[in-house]
This record gives structure tokens, sequence and C-alpha cells, in this order.
């Protein structure tokens, strides 16, 4: 009912009277003003006006479903969107939501992480009510090999979505960076849940420093958050919503292709890896040399000085880049 006359009033462009609230609602006009008082104490600004009703100034900018809902341009992904004040991990609340068989396109969204998760157990710093800390469940008809280009994916939709929000230029630092002026801004986590030929499902998570006004000591020099980049407050509604948005629009052709043959030279046009420098830290050897190619599976081809390499996966340092000189 609440959200009913939230979206009414948003739906409005000006004063909606408490007569027409309570006709369109079916309810008391005493019950439309204990909604409205209720709406009030969640932060949202709203004008009463005698003989002309309510109106609505301003949404705060919490995650909830229904404000992620309203507006949402997508088919598939997000139709479903769960929202959490805390919880563990994003990524753990989505397997735990695999056990009930969730669809295709479930977003689960947190204000706070307390065991935010990167990759190979490493902490994700996720402070309360300051970033975009979501998961997706994604069931693609792909082979469970297909399952590491989902990042490249996610990361060309990330940084189009930062960019078209904020106008700040995002890059990304292969194959799950989204840097802003040299500093990490956002990680993506891809799990796999399958057999050896049969994937399951996938959790892709997401983490977004919007509006994180400080980092411990051990992170100042590597992250940044897009407040800090660009000196103000972001929406984190509207941003998560863009994601979501590119995402879906990426995924579909990602999995009509099986590959990233339509995707691959955007992802280099934002990429700070492409034509760079770099050492890799391998899972056996440690190489360096300049990265001359993606190609459409989304490894990295490698001329070093005892030839040409394929780098499948493993930790890549940009010459310049968080203190690699
Ligand atoms: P990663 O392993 O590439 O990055 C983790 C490293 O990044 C940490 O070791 C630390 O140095 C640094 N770091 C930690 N927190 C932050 C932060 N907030 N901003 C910048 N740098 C940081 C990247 O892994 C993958 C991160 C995915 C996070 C999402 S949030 C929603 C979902 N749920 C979950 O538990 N993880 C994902």
């Amino acid at each position: 009912m609440k959200n009913k006359i939230l979206n009414t009033l948003k739906d409005a462009d000006g004063f909606v009277s408490g007569e027409e609230l309570s006709k369109i609602l079916g309810v008391s006009r005493t019950a439309v003003w204990k909604h409205i008082s209720k709406l009030k104490q969640e932060g949202y600004e709203l004008e009463s006006v005698t003989r002309k009703g309510y109106r609505l100034l301003h949404s705060p900018d919490l995650l909830t479903a229904e404000e992620l809902a309203y507006g949402l341009n997508t088919e598939k992904i997000g139709q479903k969107i769960l929202c959490f004040d805390e919880i563990d991990s994003t990524n753990l609340e989505v397997k735990r939501q695999a056990l009930d068989d969730e669809k295709h396109g479930l977003v689960v969204v947190a204000e706070e992480q307390t065991k935010g998760r990167g990759r190979k157990g490493r902490q994700w710093v996720s402070p309360k009510g300051t970033g975009i800390w979501m998961s997706l469940m994604l069931k693609p008809d792909l082979s469970p090999s297909s399952a590491p280009m989902l990042t490249l994916v996610a990361g060309l939709a990330v940084c189009e979505a930062i960019q078209g929000q904020t106008g700040l230029e995002a890059q990304i630092k292969w194959p799950n960076d989204i840097v802003v002026q040299k500093k990490k801004i956002c990680g993506i986590l891809t799990e796999m849940n399958g057999e050896i030929d049969h994937l399951n499902y996938i959790v892709l998570g997401i983490g977004v420093n919007v509006n994180v006004e400080g980092f411990p000591k051990e992170l100042e020099d590597i992250a940044t958050s897009l407040k800090i980049a660009s000196g103000k407050e972001v929406s984190r509604v509207q941003l998560l919503q863009k994601i979501l948005e590119r995402l879906e629009h990426y995924y579909r052709i990602f999995e009509r292709d099986g590959d990233l043959q339509n995707l691959i030279e955007g992802y280099k046009s934002h990429c700070i890896t492409y034509n760079k420098e770099v050492k890799v830290l391998g899972p056996l050897e440690t190489m360096e040399g300049i990265v001359v190619d993606i190609t459409d599976q989304g490894e990295l081809i490698l001329e070093t000085e005892e030839g040409t390499k394929k780098v499948v996966s493993g930790e890549v340092s940009v010459r310049g880049m968080y203190g690699y000189v």
C-alpha cells in the first residue's frame, strides 16, 4: 500500500489530493495519512498543503526493492530484487537463494556487507549506505568455459554506466577492476556453480564505491569513490539501475554469440591494460611484456622478450598504476 502511494506520487507531476489517493487505493483518508507519515519517517520529503494534497519533493537514496524497481528498464535482470540492510556477502546470499531454485536475473543488494569478498578469499571493504554491493544470479545457456568472459561483459557495463551517470572517465583494468583517476572504484567477483561440462548458474558480484568518503589506511593509495573523484554525491539508485540495464544489453549479445566477438572492441576502448606494459603474476610464472591484443575469448595477447604469450588468468600490474613503476 505504502508503495502504491509512493508510485502514484512519483507518477504525478505535482499534487495528488488525499481524496484521490484514498479512491485510487480503496482505503480511508486516515489510512493514507498514516502511510504518508511512515514515508516521511523513512526519509521521503513530502509536502502537504490543505485542499491540494500531497506532493513528493525528494526521495532518499535508499536501496530498497521499490526504489530500484521504479523506472527500471530491463526485461529479465532485476525483475526480482532482494534488499538487505546488512548481510555477510551478497554473493553468498545468491548461493543460498540458489538452493530454492531462484530464477535467472535475481539481484541481491545490501546496504552493508560484513564479509564482503574479493577474489582468492581477499576482503572487499563494504561500508554502510555508501556503495553498491550487489550480486546477480545468471543462468546462461553456455558451457562452463565461457564463464570467465562474463567478468569482462560486466566490466564493460559498469564502466559505461559510471561514465554515463557521472561524466567521469572510467577505465577497465583487465579483467575485473574499474578504475577512475588511476584508482580502483569497483571490483567484480564472478563465481560459478556447475559440473565439468554443465553450468548451473553464475554469481556475478559487483562492488562500486559510490559515496564512500574514506578508506582504511592500507587502501588509501589504491582505492577511490565516485564522490571523492567527482566531488559530488551520486545517486546509487540511478547508477544501479543503469548498471543493470547496460548489463542486460551486453549479456544478450554475449549469450547470442557465445563469446565477445561483438563486444571486444568496446571493451578495448575502455581498457587501461590494452597497449600497455604489464607484469603478469600467473599461477606458474611471472611474465613481462606489452598487451598487443585481447581475444574474442577475453584473453590477453602479450608480446614478451621470449615471444608471444596468451594470458588466460592471473594478476596483472599495469605500469604506472597502483604503485607499479
Ligand atoms: P579483488 O581480489 O580484485 O580485490 C580485492 C582487493 O581490493 C583487496 O585485497 C584490497 O586490496 C582491495 N579492496 C578491498 N576493498 C576495496 C574497496 N572497497 N575499494 C577498492 N579496493 C578495495 C575484487 O576482488 C572483487 C570485489 C567484488 C566485491 C563485490 S561486492 C558485492 C559482491 N559480494 C561480495 O562479497 N563480493 C562482491
